[in-house]
């Protein structure tokens, strides 16, 4: 994740749709239910949400579906992407791949941000089944979203519901029976409120690091939000933070729109949001942002989720980067030095310059100490230090 940089690249995705036969999925109370879902390995175990899917701004991508669910066709509809009609992944419209076939999508990460797969094949039975997941395009200059800069972590939460009654065996495997026999379908009711496919508030293994030591400017966090639920969301965040929404759908939110306090996510939709502490006088130990999930039909709360929030020192490492390590001269017209004060060249496993928009120009497997931008364009370029748990990024500017 701290990979400074997604170069453009042809990527090649496979995924595979698998039923179970028996239940097999466990739930917080060691209720045991049936899915219908994607796995990233034929052997592998379904479980919801399907696999992360992480892209990098411009790739050019291609997922390949292998459908092994033994009766029921899927496909993966690419929400909110823009892909073309061939390509969405809309069974009436293009196509749906059946038991033992292969599909491709092809599409181009145009857009920065956060977006959902689902199959489109029944959508209300198959989605609720477990057949979904985010996809996360990730911007191609790390730290760089939609003109906001964030130097922390980026963190994905997807939230969804569970109604028991659509997963025994014999309504999941109702897509297994050729003969289509008809089986009535079960009101709506969800008994489990789940994000990221927990649902016992167990926020402590979700939970948002952000680092104590940035200053406010620097929105340190990057959160991606999205519902496939059929409920609708309120995260509500606590006092002492600021939430800035950053994009919605793969487009920036026009400027103007300011931090929120509350974000409402309805079913479908996605949000980028930077998080960053209010201000450094006033640092709380920690905070908890509250995801509500309310009914549609009548805006009762059904229940919350939480998660937590909680401030981490720096990496060593890389605090020690930001006290000793200087580049002279910067601005610079050729040549520019980094003297490393009490960081051990040793410690530098890799130097890396890269352009303002991505391309790596200069690579060395240590530290290098010095570069000479003769003949290089005037403008902002990046050098990066790579050490072994991190990445340091520096702004190089030549005129
Ligand atoms: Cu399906």
């Amino acid at each position: 994740m701290l990979e400074g940089l997604y170069a453009q690249k042809r990527v090649v995705k496979q995924l595979f749709s698998k039923i179970d036969l028996e239940p097999q999925f466990e739930l917080p109370d060691g209720n045991k239910i049936a899915l219908m879902g994607y796995t990233e390995l034929l052997g592998q175990s379904i479980s919801i949400p399907g696999p992360l899917l992480e892209f990098g701004e411009g790739d050019s991508v291609t997922l390949i579906l292998n459908n092994y669910s033994q009766g029921a066709p899927h496909t993966i509809h690419l929400h909110g992407l823009d892909a073309n009609q061939a390509n969405d992944g809309v069974p009436e419209l293009s196509f749906s791949v059946k038991h033992l076939e292969q599909g491709k999508y092809e599409f181009v990460a145009k857009h920065p941000g956060t977006y959902l797969y689902h199959c489109h094949v029944v959508s209300p039975i198959h989605v609720q089944a477990g057949m979904y997941g985010v996809i996360v395009i990730h911007p191609k200059l790390y730290g760089k979203i939609y003109g906001y800069s964030y130097e922390g972590k980026e963190y994905t939460f997807l939230t969804s519901e569970i109604d028991t009654h659509w997963h025994t065996k014999e309504f999941i495997q109702h897509a297994y029976d050729s003969n289509h026999t008809e089986i009535s379908i079960p009101d709506y009711h969800p008994q489990y409120l789940m994000l990221n496919g927990k649902s016992n508030s167990d926020f402590l293994f979700d939970h948002i690091e952000v680092f104590s030591d940035y200053p406010r400017r620097h929105y340190n966090s990057l959160l991606h939000f999205a519902n496939i639920g059929n409920c609708g969301n309120r995260f509500i965040f606590p006092s002492g933070f600021l939430a800035r929404v950053v994009s919605t759908d793969g487009r920036p939110i026009p400027e103007g729109v300011d931090t929120v306090n509350i974000l409402e996510v309805m079913p479908g939709e996605r949000y980028d949001i930077l998080l960053s502490n209010e201000s450094l006088d006033n640092l709380l130990d920690s905070g908890i942002i509250l995801v509500e999930y309310f009914d549609l039909n009548n805006s009762k709360v059904l229940g919350v989720q939480k998660i937590r929030i909680v401030h981490i020192d720096l990496p060593v490492v890389e605090k020690h980067v930001k006290q000793h390590a200087r580049i002279f001269p910067n601005p610079t017209s050729d040549i520019f030095e980094i003297t490393l004060g009490k960081i051990k060249v040793d410690q530098v496993k890799k130097t890396t310059l890269i352009s303002i928009d991505g391309n790596k120009l200069k690579s060395y497997e240590s530290f290098q100490k010095s570069f000479d931008l003769t003949g290089f364009p005037d403008g902002v370029y990046i050098l990066q230090l790579h050490f072994d748990q991190t990445i340091s990024t520096h702004k190089i500017i030549k005129h």
